[in-house]
């Protein structure tokens, strides 16, 4: 299988954290595209319409896109039990959590990178940030107990979302007021699979 990619992209990194998690690194392909909303990738399109990574392309089915799906397959693939039925919802609403800390994330990325200097809008990039920083403080308050258990596809997407954070936007300290969840990532980021995947 075939895995439209770059290092820097969080949701990415959620899937191939996946994959390292589930033993599958030996039947993916990386497929590395340089990629932005506005200079797509021609192969990537075909692959995905919508432009973005990831996406996985199957030799026995449609090409997968948005990580969601693709982790969900991949759990599924190999019977890893990484969306355990007993708190489905738990793990979805947490993964959906940590895939909007990521996408406001990477959008002020956007207005910094990719907007011309002239059109960028400060007040739409903070209430971005509003978005990331009350995703954070909720998992501090409210999901500290689901983090405390075993390993699920919503820790990894909570890692991947920090160590975004931490990747493109250290000034902002999203540590602060979230001692529980600074300390559970601490840990969490010593994992092998976290460390063979992080962004330089
Ligand atoms: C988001 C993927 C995404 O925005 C998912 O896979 O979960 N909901 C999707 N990927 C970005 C790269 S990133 O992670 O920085 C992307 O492909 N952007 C190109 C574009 O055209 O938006």
């Amino acid at each position: 299988m075939k895995l439209y990619q770059a290092d820097a992209s969080p949701f990415v990194r959620k899937v191939r954290v996946l994959i390292l998690e589930t033993g599958q690194d030996g039947d993916i392909t990386p497929a590395p595209v340089a990629i932005t909303p506005v200079a797509p990738d021609g192969a990537l399109n075909a692959a995905n319409p919508l432009g973005k990574i990831p996406a996985l392309e199957r030799p026995d089915g449609p090409t997968l896109y948005d990580s969601r799906v693709i982790c969900r397959y991949l759990d599924t693939r190999v019977s890893a039990g990484l969306y355990p039925e007993s708190r489905l919802w738990e793990t979805l609403t947490l993964e959906a959590t940590a895939d909007g800390i990521m996408e406001a994330a990477v959008l002020m990325v956007y207005e910094a990178r990719v907007r011309p200097e002239d059109k960028r809008y400060d007040g739409w990039v903070e209430a971005q940030w509003d978005k990331a920083a009350r995703g954070v403080a909720a998992i501090n308050t409210r999901w500290m107990s689901h983090l405390s258990g075993p390993l699920d596809a919503a820790h990894i997407a909570v890692g991947c979302a920090l160590g975004y954070l931490d990747f493109r936007h250290p000034d902002r300290d999203w540590r602060g007021p979230n001692d529980a969840l600074a300390a559970w990532y601490a840990k969490f980021a010593e994992r092998p699979s976290m460390q063979a995947t992080r962004p330089a």
